[in-house]
């Protein structure tokens, strides 16, 4: 046993192996020591206001570098960070919490100490549902190993993971493991594999019309450039879904556009629809990405991968991987030059913002606006709200350039989600597009994105208040919110000039303050862009009628 060897210094030594250069959280009496422990090594602290920003943060980070890893205290701290534990939990993020707890000699008393809510090992029990592996270190011995098991498992099934670190065991001697922290990615059932291949590739060779279907585990398993591959060399038309956005080039020749169900643009709907062979690459079927399930797919014609199995019509495959299906498919398929009739529309290209004369700013303006602002050194993070409905206006060329959480869908992710993204890419702009409602939720995180030196531009969409719901049901009171003034938080927040906020209520306040905040490229710029009225994107319009038809049925 090595002298100086503890439990803190282990659990530091595998986050720096496995590339977590930042922790994020808020301090509480029980980790303070682990802590102190943090700020001394190479990796740096980041204090976030709450922890449930902390939690966004990393999730953010995690998209970025591949794992992210927070700090909180017992109770307050471990419950406030739990709803963006089950959203990475929900969305597949893989990320670590470590919470402190009371000491050994507490616990084991059953004491009444400040921040336990009824029985000790009520937390643990909570974040057991919503992680893939969690652990109480309360055995020197056992930690080195059980903070290895839960690292591993977040890693390879790329889920959040719980460690629990009571105050007593921090600098408890322990273990050093000899060997490093290996990952055995999941592998798949050769004869499944070469069997499916055969199937798969003997349906797509002989298709009229087959057509790739990206979806989101592209993206989670960094399939991008494989599934890239496999579109130039069997010449198909693909589409993207809203959860997998920009997985593949959005200015490809073979690109028809975003695929959302009933929801879809025309000719985008009728190739996918219609294909006689729909390859779908890692596809969740969720409501949002779907049109509300109104997809009109037919198993018959279908190869569907992902999860970890592939079914071909009614033949099921168990344990193959979509790296494996992807990279196997590829070398038997025969290219052919397939019709891609009415491939994505010009908005995809960038045209030029040109402001007009009106005294108002609509959202397809600002859309317009943003989308010929952005480039490929912006991360754009979209917010539940109009601004994810309006996905389908920005044009993105790279996987990592876009991010939204669709599938959770969890207001006020995005403002913190860009100071874990920032921090994992310095060199790339966080570009928030957020409702004025779900920045609301976490606004405070513009003051950590100032004190880091993170230079995000932050676009809110004020339509005074809580808009798709006004869409989606008739509406009531309970959708307005307090009007702020938005503009000027950087004052608020920032004493030293580090940041800048600007109000716009037509184009050409638009077109200046984007144009400003390109060219301050170091300072946090917070643009409030009004839309009157009921004013918003057609993708939203087309939801909120959806769903008002479909509670009509009811
Ligand atoms: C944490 C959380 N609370 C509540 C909701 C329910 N919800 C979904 S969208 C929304 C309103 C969004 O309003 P805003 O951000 O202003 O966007 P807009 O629709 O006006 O564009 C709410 C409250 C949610 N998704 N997440
Ligand atoms: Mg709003």
């Amino acid at each position: 046993m090595s002298e100086n060897y503890t439990v803190s210094r282990h659990i530091l030594a595998r986050f720096e192996e496995i590339g977590i250069r930042h922790i994020f959280g808020v301090p509480g009496d029980y980790v303070l020591d682990f802590c102190d422990d943090i700020i001394a090594s190479p990796i740096k602290w980041v204090g976030t206001c709450n922890e449930l920003n902390a939690g966004y943060a990393i999730d953010g980070y995690a998209r970025m570098n591949g794992i992210g890893a927070a700090v909180v205290t017992y109770g307050v701290g471990g419950m406030s960070i739990m709803n963006a534990v089950a959203g990475a939990f929900a969305e597949q993020i893989p990320i670590i919490v470590i919470s402190g707890a009371p000491p050994a000699r507490r616990r084991e008393a059953g004491a009444m100490v400040h921040h336990l809510v009824s029985n000790y090992y009520l937390q643990l029990e909570m974040f057991r549902k919503i992680t893939c592996d969690s652990a109480i270190l309360t055995d020197p011995d056992k930690a080195p190993a059980e903070i290895d098991r839960v690292i591993r498992n977040c890693m390879e099934q790329k889920l959040p993971g719980y460690l629990e670190l009571p105050a007593d065991i921090v600098h408890a001697i322990c273990r050093r493991p000899e060997e490093f922290l290996k990952g055995v990615p999941a592998v798949s059932n050769p004869e499944n594999l070469a069997e499916c291949i055969s199937e798969a590739a003997a349906m797509f060779n002989k298709a009229e019309h087959p057509v790739i279907l990206a979806g989101i585990e592209l993206l989670r398993y960094g399939l991008g450039a494989e599934a890239l591959k496999l579109v130039e060399a069997s010449e198909v038309p693909f589409a993207t879904m809203l959860g997998s956005k920009s997985v593949l080039p959005e200015l490809h020749p073979q690109f028809l556009g975003m695929y959302h169900g009933g929801w879809s643009r025309e000719p985008v709907k009728l190739q996918v629809e219609g294909s006689d062979c729909l390859l779908s690459l890692g596809v969740w079927i969720t409501d949002l990405d779907t049109g509300l399930f109104s997809m009109n797919f037919d198993n018959r014609r279908m190869i569907n991968a992902g999860g970890g199995r592939v079914r071909i019509g009614n033949h099921f495959y168990e344990q193959v991987q979509l790296g494996d299906f992807i990279s196997g498919l590829m070398k038997e398929i025969q290219p052919r030059s397939y019709l891609v009739s009415h491939p994505a529309e010009a908005i995809h290209a960038k045209i030029p913002f040109v402001p007009g004369n009106t005294d108002t700013l609509t959202a397809k303006r600002l859309y317009e606006c943003l989308n010929f602002y952005l480039n490929d050194q912006m991360i754009l993070l979209a917010e539940p709200g109009d601004a994810f409905c309006a996905a389908p206006a920005f044009h993105i060329e790279e996987a990592e350039n876009f991010i939204v959480q669709s599938y959770y869908c969890s207001i006020g992710f995005c403002t913190p989600a860009a100071l874990g993204v920032a921090l994992a890419r310095p060199g790339r702009r966080p570009v928030v597009l957020s409702g004025d409602g779900a920045f609301q939720m976490t606004a405070q995180e513009v003051s950590t994105l100032v004190r880091e030196g993170c230079p995000a531009i932050i676009v809110i969409i004020n339509n005074d208040g809580y808009l798709i719901e006004r869409m989606l049901h008739q509406d009531g009171y309970y959708n307005d919110i307090q009007m702020w003034h938005y503009s000027e938080l950087p004052g608020i927040f920032d004493r030293k000039g580090q940041s800048m906020g600007f109000r716009v209520t037509t184009e050409a306040q638009l077109n200046e303050a984007l144009k400003t905040a390109v060219t301050e490229k170091d300072k946090v710029v917070l643009i409030e862009a009004c839309i009157p009225g009921r004013d918003c994107s057609t993708g939203l319009e087309r939801l909120g009628k959806s769903f008002r038809e479909a509670q009509q049925k009811k």
